[in-house]
Order: C-alpha cells, then structure tokens, then sequence
C-alpha cells in the first residue's frame, strides 16, 4: 500500500480551514493508503507560544482530528516529538538545503513579517523539518491545503539532492490536493488561519458561528439587498460548495444572481448544513474529552510504529551518509 504523511500544528483551535484543506480529506484516504498523521509541536515551537498550554494543546489537536473522524484503528496518528529521528534527519537535510531555497518560501516570508520580533532559524528551517516529517517514512502522497504546496515541492528538490548526493533512497512525494484547498477567513480576504483570529473553530458552540458567520464578509460588490450578487466571488459560498447538497448550491446560485435571495438567508443555510456536519464531531469531542482514553493510547500506538520505522530509515540515512556506526568500531 502507498503511504500518505501529513500533519497539523498545536498552535491553537482546529478551524474549519484545516477540516476542508486538510483533515476531512484525510480520513477520505485512510482505507486506500498506509496513512501516518502527525501532530507537528516542533513547528509549532517556531512561533512564540506559552509553555503551560503546549502539552494540552497537543493533546487537543490529536483529540480533534479523531474527533473529525481519524480513526486511530484505522490510521497511525502520533506526536513529532515523540520520535526524536525527525530532528535528526533535519539535521542532515540541512546540510543538503541551500538558505537560498528557504528564504525564498512564502510561509517564512509572511511568518516573518507577522512575528518581526521572533524570527529564529527554526522558522527559517521550518520546511526542511516538514521534509524530514514526511521522507522520514518515505511517504508517497502528502495531502496538503494549497498554502503548503509549495513546501511538498521543496520536499520533492530535498529528497533529489539526498539521492544525488549520497544514495538514490527517497521517493519524491506528490501533493494530494484537498477538494477545498483554501478558505479564507472571515474577512474574505486572508487565508483562514489559527493565528490571524478569523477562522471559525471546530468546535465552538453554535451560537459563537452564527454570530461570527452573520458578521463574515460576502461578495463585497453586492452593496444593497436588490444588488445581484456573484457566488463565485464569495467566501461564504466556498464554504457552502463544502458542506451544503448540490440541490441547495443550484437554489444559491440562482437566488444569489437574481437578488432573490440575501445574504443573511444565503448564511442561515450554510449554518444549517455545518451544523449537521459539526454538530457529531462537537458531540464525539465531549465524549472523548470526559474520558481521553483512546487519545492517549492511540498517540502511544502511533509513536511506537513510528519509532520502528524511522530507526530503520535512519540506519539506511546514516549509512548512506558515510557516518561511522557505534557497533561497527568494536
Ligand atoms: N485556510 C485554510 N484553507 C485550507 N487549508 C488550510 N490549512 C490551514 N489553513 C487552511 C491546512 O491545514 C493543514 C494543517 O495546517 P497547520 O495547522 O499545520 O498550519 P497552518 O497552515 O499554518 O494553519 P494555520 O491555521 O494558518 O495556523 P497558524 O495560524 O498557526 O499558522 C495544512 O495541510 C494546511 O494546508
């Protein structure tokens, strides 16, 4: 079976950017593929964050995605830090990595910009630790949202640089891109992101996401009610393509282009059709949150299997590299 990596940062809420660009897909692969699915802390680390909060935050983030439906029986889910090789083999992709091709990615570029005051080298070697994650199991897919594509590409030169450099050991992995790759925020303007505070959250109550979706920007050339509207320039209607029936969208298109419908209507909807997508996850949430259980044995199932695969890579990674082996100098 082919294997898919990806992962998920514990830097906040699970927003319902990464459900669609991410972790709703992943569970569409987790029968036709070998999945391993991470909770990345150590790219989280490379953003300022409170240490008292890191370990629930982990525990949440893996909590949620199970809760979205990540069936750890299913898939393998683990923490990044829990197995130490993926340091390791960041350490040796460094070495293959020109700072040329880091300081070009856009991610560091706006990460940058938004934390002026804490641009460290891990931010910097972000992508090269995202390629370690994914080439450490020597994955053949990583289901990505369209911000992070471009580090699957810097993956993909890595991997052809290790190979050229020392041995042919790596496949170069493919982007599997999410039927929704990106949604913006509630602005309608930047990406949905944890950080920027525009995102709606998995698992806030119903009343916070209708508040915050009768408040998100729409097609902002529709000024008055009776102004004809267009669906494709609108935020709201992306997240409608995700979760409404295809009978409901064909009613929205119409209404919106006719005016016959407004936008608060065209809302009311789509809060109807999350809900019923949201609601189970919420419930399926609360439950593990009374007993976590099943969260802390699949995270100690998942770093196990992980740890047996990446000591195997890494044995292959150090030998190609020409490191002297501590049982070879007896
Ligand atoms: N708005 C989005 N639309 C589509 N996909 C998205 N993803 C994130 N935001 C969107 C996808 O979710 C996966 C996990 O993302 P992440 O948590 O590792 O990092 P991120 O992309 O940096 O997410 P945030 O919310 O923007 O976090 P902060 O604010 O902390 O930087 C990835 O596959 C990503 O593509």
């Amino acid at each position: 079976m082919d294997r898919v990596f990806s992962g998920i940062q514990p830097t906040g809420e699970v927003h319902i950017g990464n459900y669609l660009g991410a972790i709703k897909h992943w569970v569409e692969l987790i029968d036709q593929y070998d999945c391993i699915y991470c909770i990345v802390d150590y790219h989280a680390m490379t953003v300022p964050y409170e240490p008292g909060e890191m370990s629930r935050r982990i525990l949440d983030a893996a909590l949620v995605n199970i809760a979205c439906g990540l069936d750890p029986e299913r898939c393998t889910l683990f923490v990044q830090s829990h197995v130490p090789e993926h340091t390791e083999l960041t350490w040796i992709f460094n070495c293959v990595t020109p700072i040329g091709d880091l300081e070009r990615m856009t991610q560091f570029k706006e990460k940058a910009k938004q934390h002026r005051k804490h641009v460290n080298a891990g931010l910097l070697d972000y992508p090269v630790l995202q390629a370690a994650d994914i080439l450490l199991y020597k994955a053949h897919y990583v289901p990505v949202g369209v911000d992070q594509v471009q580090h699957v590409e810097l993956t993909r030169e890595i991997a052809r640089r290790f190979n050229q450099r020392f041995a042919p050991i790596f496949p170069e992995p493919q982007v599997l891109h999410s039927p929704t790759p990106k949604i913006l925020g509630l602005d309608g303007q930047s990406k949905m992101s944890k950080s920027l505070n525009n995102y709606i959250g998995m698992l806030e109550p119903p009343d916070v996401i209708w508040e915050k979706l009768r408040t998100a920007v729409t097609d902002v050339q529709r000024v008055r009610r009776s102004d004809p509207g267009e669906p494709t320039r609108c935020n709201i209607y992306t997240i409608h393509q995700a979760f409404s029936p295809s009978e409901v969208l064909k009613e929205i298109e119409s209404g919106c282009r006719s005016a016959g419908l407004g936008c608060v209507d065209c809302k009311r909807l789509l809060f109807e059709h999350m809900m019923k997508e949201l609601d189970p996850i919420r419930q399926r949430a609360e439950s593990l949150r009374r007993d976590d259980g099943p969260v802390r044995r699949a995270l100690i199932r998942g770093a196990e299997r992980c740890r047996e695969i990446a000591r195997e890579v890494m044995k292959e990674v150090r030998s190609s590299a020409g490191l002297l082996p501590l049982d070879a100098i007896s």
